[in-house]
């Protein structure tokens, strides 16, 4: 019983508790104390420690955090990603002064567990900073466990089930005519799905209906604005109003075959929801994305009422639960989380078993505010599970490749991972110091009125 003692403290808390030297049943009371599942380590090796966790907080062009989890094995390490874009470094201090502590000296390939512990045994659960922070964890104890078994993370899950991830990429601009040329410009890349957005006519726009620029391309990207959120406008009748008649002009111009999506970012309330879903009905969208804010789940039921249009839910939630009713419900077709903030591989494996048995497929979000491990992770999901749908995409700068590199390819309109163990990402320490953090937040939206309004 002695073997699984490794964990500071433990021996004191056994003495206090005047049971050490006492031995049959109260044995197994003792690993649950040391909370070490009293299992071998893997294939005869040598039973693994987590020796260090370094949180890294480096900004090549936007701000990213990873986690990058030592272990007692020299040259065995992961690499997660916790980014958080606004609140980096809420997730960097929950890391650090929090649940760093925690994991010196447990053992690594023990994933369920860790993530079992650090969602529940913290007794205040979920939200954005802690599932983000368990998720960078999770990705690097993947990594890990990969590494170790001289496999890539698909493998773990199960092996490949499809050639590649179909991907999506995005398109916007000022008027129907540029949208076309982005939507062109994407599919002379390769992409068979695209999702596109407008401007609105006498509007400043906000995300997904900027005039002025890619909001959705540039927010939180450091040098693109003050050290302060922008506020940005938005209002629903324009957009209700302009919305399909953009699709109208798309598949008159782009024909049936091009499969469209279209991102509402929670901007509506239910009925205006139900009302664009219905009226885009004709252009038979790929998906409408996130029509209406993650609180207001049961309002699905009045858009489904109303439209056949495929639904997407999910980069605001932060936990299985946080899917359950949509899914169960049949209330959306794809669900589509963030594994970078629901708590990782771990997370998203069960979401992806839940949505199986009611004929949700997945489709996790993938925007450049999060890290190439997440995007690694991503992908290992999707060619390894029976209902994947689809996946977002975006290609990195070479500055961001520099610090934290490898990570997805993309081909013929697929994304892939290659054979290389764990999830096929770094992050180099030495080039993440040229890069300091600044703060950067993503913008605010407004009503004409003034009044807030969700971004
Ligand atoms: O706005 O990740 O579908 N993708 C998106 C993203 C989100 C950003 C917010 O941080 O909606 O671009
Ligand atoms: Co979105």
């Amino acid at each position: 019983m002695a073997s699984q003692s490794n964990q500071p403290g433990r021996r004191n808390l056994l003495k206090l508790a005047g049971v050490a030297a006492l031995g049959g049943p109260l044995a197994a009371a003792e690993s649950v104390l040391g909370w070490q599942a009293p299992t071998g380590p893997a294939r005869g090796l040598p039973k693994l420690k987590i020796t260090d966790v370094r949180v890294i907080v480096t900004c090549p062009g936007r701000n990213y955090v990873l986690v990058k989890i030592l272990t007692n094995e020299p040259g065995l390490y992961g690499v997660g990603d916790a980014t958080l874009n606004g609140r980096e470094l809420a997730v960097a201090a929950a890391l650090e002064k929090h649940i760093a502590p925690l994991l010196i000296g447990r053992d690594p390939e023990q994933i369920e567990d860790i993530y079992q512990y650090l969602y529940r045994g913290s007794y205040w659960r979920s939200g954005p900073v802690q599932m983000t922070a368990v998720a960078g964890v999770d990705l690097a104890l993947w990594d890990i466990k990969g590494k170790r078994a001289g496999m890539p993370v698909y493998q773990l899950l199960g092996g490949r089930t499809r050639i590649g991830a179909l991907a999506y990429t995005h398109a916007s601009g000022g008027d129907f005519a540029e949208v076309e040329d982005a939507v062109r410009r994407g599919l002379e890349r390769g992409f068979k799905c695209v999702r596109a957005q407008v401007a609105l006519p006498g509007l400043e726009g906000t995300y997904g209906t900027s005039t002025r620029r890619k909001s959705e391309e540039t927010a939180g990207r450091v040098d693109q604005q003050d050290s302060l959120p922008q506020t940005e406008l938005f209002e629903p009748g324009p957009y209700l109003r302009t919305v399909p008649r953009l699709f109208d002009h798309l598949r008159s111009k782009l024909g049936e075959e091009v499969e469209l999506l279209h991102d509402t970012h929670e901007k509506l309330g239910p009925i205006d929801a139900a009302r664009l879903a219905h009226e885009l009905e004709p252009y038979h969208l790929f998906f409408l994305e996130d029509l209406l804010r993650p609180e207001h789940k049961e309002s699905f039921r009045v858009i489904r009422q109303h439209s056949t249009t495929p639904l997407a839910m999910g980069e605001l939630f932060n936990s299985l639960w946080d899917c359950v009713p949509l899914i169960t419900e049949q209330l959306i077709d794809y669900i589509r989380c963030d594994l970078g903030h629901i708590g990782g591989i771990t997370a998203g494996r069960k979401v992806a078993a839940l949505a199986e048995a009611f004929q949700v497929k997945t489709a996790w979000h993938g925007p450049a505010d999060i890290g190439p491990p997440t995007h690694a992770a991503n992908v290992h999901v999707d060619i390894s599970i029976p209902n994947f749908g689809v996946q977002e995409m975006v290609f990195f700068p070479e500055v961001t490749r520099e610090v934290i590199p490898g990570g997805p390819t993309f081909k013929d309109g697929y994304m892939d991972v290659d054979d290389t163990p764990g999830l096929g990402t770094d992050v180099n320490e030495e080039a993440a110091k040229k890069y300091p953090y600044k703060r950067a937040y993503l913008p605010t939206a407004r009503r004409e009125d003034g009044s807030v309004q969700d971004w």
